[in-house]
């Protein structure tokens, strides 16, 4: 059955080959898995909670309204990265069988009271996830349905499940302007290609190029993004990893890295009725 709708998840999966899937907990509208001939393509964490209690660790979290914390302004109050990930999105169904395609949506009736005082602006968030032989398409429809402006950040918080992260390579981002939230500094990317050898959490700004994700010179994955110009590339290494509860196992940041494609450098602003869009295809060459 292409779509299956379970209690709390949803199950794309392909006609053409049942071992190549896509589970999407309604919860965070977090895809947990992306199989493709049975070889699992997202990394996520065994400690994952997936009760609804917390944002779940791995997959593909969503960040919206926010990413990170925000010192002021209206989405200071809210937690980090936001309310989408700790939210139960509803199940709008099927939009295509060719690629197989879905839709979620999220609305302030979707949101805690708690969270949604803290955010208090109303809004519409149509999610639409594409499955294909080897790509996973996600898309974002963002609409403004108050009678006021209000800013806005969004990412897809990608967890790549990736054999070594000794080999991981990262290529698209040399000459890149980076804010690196680890040694606090602003610089361009001198780099060819990034490499994790120590904790690593950086944005880079507005990078035009696609993105190739490889393991020492093999590709793996191609990112192709349309209006997310941003890109954060994360590994919590040894001491994070070991600092975060759901994080497990503690090696486990040896096999994933967090590429991460997001309009998040600069707020963007929605005035009453206008909509915002944006996509992140990923093909997979494993
Ligand atoms: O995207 C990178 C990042 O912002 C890191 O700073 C780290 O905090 C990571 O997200 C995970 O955040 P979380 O709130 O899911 O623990």
């Amino acid at each position: 059955m292409p779509i299956e709708q379970r209690d709390k998840e949803v199950i794309l999966t392909l006609p053409s080959d049942e071992s190549t899937a896509v589970r999407v907990l309604l919860h965070g509208a977090n895809i947990l898995s992306w199989t493709i001939a049975g070889k699992e393509q997202l990394w996520i964490s065994e400690g994952a909670v997936l009760d609804g209690s917390k944002a779940v660790r791995g997959g593909v979290p969503l960040v919206f309204p926010v990413f990170g914390k925000a010192n002021s302004g209206p989405t200071s109050t809210l937690p980090q990265h936001g309310f989408a990930r700790l939210s139960t999105w509803e199940f709008l169904g099927q939009v295509s069988s060719s690629p197989l395609t879905v839709q979620f949506g999220l609305g302030p009736e979707n949101v805690s009271d708690a969270l949604r005082k803290a955010w208090d602006f109303d809004f519409t968030l149509i999610y639409t996830i594409a499955l294909g032989a080897d790509t996973l398409e996600t898309a974002m429809r963002v609409e403004n349905t108050s009678k006021v402006n209000w800013d806005f950040q969004i990412l897809f918080h990608t967890y790549f499940r990736i054999p070594d992260v000794d080999k991981v390579e990262v290529n698209g981002l040399t000459g890149v302007s980076v804010k690196d939230k680890v040694s606090k500094s602003d610089y361009s990317e001198s780099n060819t290609t990034v490499t994790v050898t120590s904790e690593t959490d950086r944005v880079y700004e507005n990078v035009n190029n696609d993105i190739l994700i490889a393991s020492a010179g093999k590709p793996l994955f191609d990112i192709y993004r349309r209006n997310v110009a941003d890109v954060v590339v994360w590994n919590p290494w040894v001491n994070a990893s070991k600092n975060m509860g759901d994080f497990c196992p503690d090696d486990g940041y040896k096999s994933m890295i967090c590429v991460e494609a997001g309009s998040v450098s600069k707020w963007t602003t929605l005035s009453p009725g206008q909509t915002w869009e944006c996509s992140e295809k990923i093909k997979s060459l494993l």
